[in-house]
């Protein structure tokens, strides 16, 4: 028994609640909700999908859904994610194209997502991997230190989480460059690039480059063996993005032949990644499990009802992202 069968239906607040299906082929979203159903029961009420569909659902929630999932659902307004990525809903094939496509935006995950980067970044400017070895060999022996605005880190992506990746490594004292598709103010800290001419200039000084673009037809493959041949040798990657916006094989000859000194991958193309895959036993790479943050249920939550209220109010709703971009 859920907790939203648990309540007493408030007559006055549930009468306008929207039906609100659930669509996952890999979660249980009513489980990932959790707790949460309770503080959202008087704005929607959440059904499962089933084979018959319902032409009344205006909204959705969703993560990975199958591709046709929303074939049953003809009506539907708008979809939220559960994550700040939509490119799983997107990519969906029975998605309408004027279906509102809505991302969530938590802060707390922004925070999360910077001091993963921020542990990254200081680890390659501390060469933490060689006192490690060392560690492991019982050496003693103090390594130069590289001040941090020395390293100068190139991030792409500069929207909710790559602005506050980069305000972080400014505030640690790095050298920081960020790189959008639309032009951005360069602050007096931060130098802003754009589109493709900009990200050639950014790379060519670019030691580590980390990667927290959206997936989008247009950043598919993007870390390839040309972006890693303009950065400095001995550069370094943070792939926080998607595993579709890298060129294993790329990587792989990139590390071999010293042009990068290693790379920390946290999304892959393929997740969990296969036992077999060789990012596992290679010395120079670092995997988390698509672990850099999660966003909280309570945001997830919270953008459901303000999506709820929207559709309602005749409204777009909030965080809906630009279906032309994909993001
Ligand atoms: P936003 O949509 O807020 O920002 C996206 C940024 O990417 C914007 O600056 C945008 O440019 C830029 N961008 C998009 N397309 C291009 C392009 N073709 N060329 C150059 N720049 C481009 O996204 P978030 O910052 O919230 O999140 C980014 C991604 O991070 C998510 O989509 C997801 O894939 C990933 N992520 C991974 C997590 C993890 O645990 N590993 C957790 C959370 C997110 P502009 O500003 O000009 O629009
Ligand atoms: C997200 C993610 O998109 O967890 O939020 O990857």
């Amino acid at each position: 028994m859920t907790a939203i069968e648990n309540t007493p239906p408030g007559p006055l607040k549930r009468e306008g609640r929207l039906r609100c299906v659930l669509v996952s082929s890999r979660l249980d979203l009513r489980h990932y909700l959790g707790a949460e159903i309770s503080n959202i029961a008087d704005q929607v009420e959440l059904i499962d999908q089933d084979e018959d569909g319902d032409p009344d659902a205006r909204l959705a929630m969703a993560w990975h859904p199958a591709d046709d999932a929303f074939s049953r659902y003809p009506n539907l307004q708008a979809v939220c994610s559960i994550g700040a990525g939509v490119d799983n809903i997107v990519g969906c094939s029975s998605l309408k194209p004027d279906t509102d496509v809505v991302r969530v935006v938590d802060p707390g995950q922004a925070r999360m997502m910077s001091g993963f980067v921020a542990w990254h970044v200081i680890g390659h400017q501390r060469g933490f991997a060689r006192y490690r070895a060392q560690q492991r060999d019982r050496v003693w022996l103090p390594r130069p230190q590289r001040r941090a605005d020395s390293v100068l880190v190139g991030i792409l992506g500069h929207g909710e989480i790559g602005r506050k990746v980069v305000a972080d490594l400014t505030y640690l004292g790095f050298s920081v460059t960020c790189w959008s598709r639309t032009p951005k103010a360069t602050s007096s800290t931060a130098r802003s690039y754009y589109g493709p001419a900009g990200l050639a200039v950014m790379l060519n000084k670019t030691e580590v480059l980390v990667n927290v673009l959206p997936l989008t037809p247009e950043t598919r493959g993007i870390l390839d063996a040309q972006v890693f041949a303009k950065m400095q040798r001995g550069g370094y990657l943070v792939q926080i993005g998607r595993g579709e916006h890298l060129v294993e094989a790329d990587l792989l000859a990139a590390l071999e032949n010293g042009q990068l000194a290693g790379a920390a991958l946290d999304v892959f193309a393929t997740e969990p990644l296969p036992a077999t895959h060789p990012f596992w036993e290679h010395p120079k790479i670092t995997i988390t499990p698509h672990d850099a943050s999660d966003v909280s249920v309570r945001a997830v939550a919270t953008t459901l009802v303000t999506t709820a209220e929207a559709i309602r109010a005749g409204r777009r709703p909030p965080h809906a992202i630009d279906r032309t971009h994909g993001y």
